[in-house]
């Protein structure tokens, strides 16, 4: 099992990268979509949502990444994996529009190049309205700034406006009206039309795609169906297309925040079918419809079990903090980071991993 760290598009430095040495982390997954620019939080909505999508497409070029392979690479780490398509990529793939070929086709080369690279994981998020509806404030130990989702106390939850998908702006000339509304069966379907034309090539390429469950697991948002908002539904797309590049991005805070199942048998039933890619590492208070983000260790989750279950089923992949609580102090994103590295690096110690 190895630690990593996260980063956002504008965090993707030298400096960054020694931090994460420093703390202990071998790898990097990094978000080459150009988010959270003005600091980085899971921001709250509003009618931009996280931004506009499509800046700084040319770090999507073989070359790119490439040179972003090398520099992480030079400071001792690996880049374990890209979390994350802007959705100026693929837009039209989530929302079934007219550009849908011809963004499988972007999506497939994306793949090829990271096979060339030689970057393992391709994470995703199969979407509509994305990480949405959640309020930032005082919610963690000593009142670090944090996010919670309120459920009907949080923001009214408006039709997601045309040219917006996943929380982001991809046309900004978009005529009035709204994206409408998604069911389950559309949505599924999409995936599977997006994972029949993307897996073969994944295979191919050496690559693993991992789908992040649905943040925050509700059933819709936005009067738009959501993927996975339990977690039997990991187990539904694993056998709609069986294949070893066919993977999980395993956030056990959304999985916790989930209204069934127990987390560590949820756990325990994905790391020992080995369908696991990455972990994110988070722990939470409540769930849907109202759950606090907290500290690594004043959730609802027993981390250290988490970990154990995680080892003895012979999980040997990136384990990475997410997001985390922000401390008072001058560096209020790395202390948080640097407090949830250190207790998982204790963690996996602690059970004998190290
Ligand atoms: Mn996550």
């Amino acid at each position: 099992m190895r630690l990593g760290l996260g980063l956002y598009r504008h965090m993707l430095t030298q400096d960054n990268y020694r931090f994460a040495r420093q703390a202990g982390a071998t790898a990097i997954v990094a978000h080459l979509c150009d988010y959270f620019a003005e600091g980085p939080r899971i921001p709250t909505t509003g009618e931009q949502g996280w931004g506009l999508a499509g800046r700084g497409l040319e770090i999507w070029e073989p070359e790119n990444l490439l040179a972003l392979k090398q520099a992480i690479n030079a400071e001792g780490l690996e880049l374990a994996a890209v979390e994350n398509l802007d959705p100026m990529l693929w837009h039209d793939v989530l929302l079934d529009g007219p550009r849908k070929a011809e963004q499988l086709e972007t999506v497939k080369r994306i793949i090829r190049a990271f096979g060339e690279v030689g970057i393992p994981i391709l994470g995703y998020n199969f979407s509509i309205a994305g990480v949405w509806g959640h309020v930032e404030g005082p919610y963690a130990r000593g009142g670090a700034a944090s996010v919670a989702f309120l459920g009907p106390d949080g923001p009214p939850e408006t039709p997601i406006p045309n040219g917006m998908v996943w929380n982001m702006i991809y046309d900004p000339d978009a005529p009035p009206g709204t994206v409408g509304t998604v069911t389950p069966e559309q949505l599924w379907q999409r995936l599977d039309n997006f994972l029949a034309a993307v897996l073969p090539v994944a295979e191919e390429a050496g690559v693993q795609l991992a789908l992040h469950p649905d943040d925050p697991p509700m059933p819709t948002l936005r009067g738009t169906a959501r993927l996975v908002y339990q977690p039997s539904l990991y187990q539904k797309l694993l056998e709609m297309r069986p294949s070893p590049a066919n993977k999980l991005e395993f956030c056990i805070g959304s999985l916790a925040e989930m209204t069934e199942g127990d987390i560590y048998d949820v756990i325990d039933t994905y790391s020992r079918q080995d369908a696991i890619a990455y972990v994110h590492f988070r722990n939470v208070r409540g769930k849907v419809p109202r759950y606090h983000e907290v500290f690594v260790d004043e959730g609802d989750v027993d981390m250290l079990r988490a970990i154990r279950i995680l080892h003895a089923n012979g999980y040997d992949g990136v384990l990475i903090p997410d997001h985390t609580p922000q401390m008072t102090c001058a560096a209020p994103w790395h202390a948080g980071m640097a407090f949830a590295l250190g207790y998982m690096r204790a963690a996996i110690q602690a059970c004998g991993i190290d």
